[in-house]
């Protein structure tokens, strides 16, 4: 055999033990290397003792006869150059025989696409078939197996994912991270076939992201005004590296709270807080009661719809602190012209309600925190809610999809949380789906996300705290939900481990 053909299933695979492993008994690391070393572990596949070669002078990636994507797919021209690289690595062939051709050698990978769709270079969407993707999804797989040795085992797989929302929260506000550190964490993802960059990029700490319309922003409230921001440039190049990952980019403008860096450069944009009858110098959430409030999000959420190329965007909406709002004797004359009595989430459901009605006009989707519908605001049908609260997870899924909205899941994967010991397990042993509801509601649990928020997080210790923890989350969003075997997840997941620090050495943010 001399050809791998992707769609036809008669594809080959590779076993193998990682070198770098800390297991130094070497009858248990033969016993592991014999097993298949699969993260997420594919929805079906058959591996088999047929072994062929691998040599980097003559193996080749390419387009197959009658694929419907050819040489001017970027996306795929790209994919293979880098899958070249993950299954022969940097090294050139120096030492390797060039003359000698192996019997059984595998020369060529034939990646066959049969999606009709014309466009091959589109960004990921939520409707992206990822299974339809299944050339790069099983040359993931593929390559991730294949880095180490030229022997690869006869293996087929057919691969699909269990829920198509399955992202990482990176928080960029309270620590900046540099670009590399974000394109680097972009390729770990991929590894583990996430498929959704949440994008936190400001909050009360700091405003990174340059706005061309209101640059004022991030001259005055980033942590420095050039070192430490996102261009416009920038966010093009995380977006496009992203694409080219199948990796969707959701940027999130966390509002009314966690605002206080916009204040800096954005002059009553903020609630004035008062001590008494006099305002105290400080700040509180957005100020909902100002025309000029609503002016400032419509300019600002136009530029943002064309800067974030995804249909949606996070609006936020959680953790709003009152106790601004009530100190402050205007909002008082507002919260009684409107009939909100004492209760401010009124107030906040008012703010957001105007806010969801400025970003729907921008004709993008939106996704918003658990409290804006806790508090009942009004949500177009295809908006996604996103459970983060870490009490009655099960009552607030059964809530939210019993409202006919669809939902992801994060309470369970805070990976900020850190404990002693392998934590891994219990963001492994997580079942999305056990709440009470029909299986109506069952389908509206699109997936979740694991957050790293960034408190105590810099580019310093961002790696070794989402990775390999991350991983976990991944294979419960991707594989089937039977996959839940410890034993069997720690001895693939021990692997996976090792082919990402390898991968990810020429990608380091710190080096
Ligand atoms: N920042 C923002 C945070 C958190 C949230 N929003 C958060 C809250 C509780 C925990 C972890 C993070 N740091 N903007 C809540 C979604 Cl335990």
């Amino acid at each position: 055999m001399r050809a791998l053909t992707l769609l036809g299933l008669g594809t080959l695979f590779l076993t193998t033990s990682c070198k770098d492993s800390h297991i130094d008994n070497l009858e248990e690391r033969s016993r592991l290397s014999d097993e298949v070393s699969l993260w997420p572990l594919p929805q079906q596949f058959q591996t088999s003792p047929v072994a062929f070669k691998l040599s980097a002078s003559r193996f080749k990636i390419v387009h197959a006869p009658g694929s419907t994507a050819g040489p001017s797919c970027s996306l795929l021209q790209n994919a293979f150059r880098r899958y070249f690289k993950y299954i022969f690595g940097y090294v050139n062939e120096q030492g390797q025989p060039r003359s000698r051709v192996f019997d059984s050698e595998l020369r060529e990978l034939q990646v066959l696409i049969t999606s009709t769709d014309p466009e091959c270079d589109a960004y990921p969407s939520l409707k992206t078939d990822e299974s339809c993707k299944f050339a790069v999804v099983f040359l993931t797989a593929f390559v991730v197996q294949t880095i180490f040795t030229n022997n690869i085992n006869k293996t087929s797989i057919l691969d699909y994912p269990r829920f198509s929302h399955r992202g990482i929260l990176l928080d960029t506000s309270r620590h900046y991270l540099p670009l590399k550190v974000i394109l680097a964490n972009l390729e770990v993802m991929a590894m583990n076939k996430f498929n959704v960059f949440h994008w936190h990029i400001v909050d009360d700490s700091s405003f990174p992201f340059l706005s061309r319309t209101f640059p004022n922003l991030s001259q005055q409230g980033a942590y420095h005004p050039y070192t430490h921001v996102y261009t416009p440039v920038d966010v093009k190049s995380v977006i496009e590296f992203a694409r080219m990952r199948g990796i969707r980019v959701i940027a999130e403008f966390d509002t009314p709270g966690h605002t206080q860096s916009w204040g800096k450069g954005q002059t009553d944009l903020l609630t004035p807080c008062y001590s008494g009858s006099s305002p105290s110098g400080t700040f509180g959430p957005v100020n909902p009661i100002l025309n000029s409030t609503y002016d400032f999000m419509t300019s600002f959420f136009k530029e943002i719809s064309s800067v974030f190329a995804d249909a949606y965007i996070h609006l936020g909406g959680d953790e709003v602190d009152f106790s601004c709002w009530k100190s402050n004797p205007d909002i008082q004359k507002f919260m009684e012209q409107q009939g909100f009595g004492q209760d401010y989430s009124k107030l906040e459901s008012y703010y957001i309600q105007r806010l969801l009605d400025i970003v729907s006009s921008t004709k993008k989707g939106y996704m918003v925190w658990q409290e804006v519908f806790d508090n009942e605001v009004k949500l177009k049908g295809d908006t996604v809610v996103e459970v983060w609260k870490m009490n009655m997870v099960e009552e607030e899924l059964q809530n939210v999809t019993g409202a006919g909205f669809t939902t992801i899941l994060s309470a369970p994967w805070y990976l900020d949380y850190i404990s002693y010991g392998q934590d891994w397990k219990n963001y492994y042993k997580v079942e999305p789906l056990s709440f009470n509801g029909t299986p109506e509601q069952k389908k509206l649990v699109i997936g979740g996300e694991a957050c790293l928020w960034g408190e105590y997080v810099d580019a310093t210790n961002l790696t070794p705290r989402l990775w390999p923890r991350a991983s976990a989350v991944a294979e419960r969003l991707w594989s089937d939900e039977n996959v839940k075997d410890i034993g069997s997840a720690y001895s693939r997941l021990e692997k996976h481990r090792c082919h990402m620090v390898r991968y990810a050495r020429n990608l380091r943010a710190i080096d």
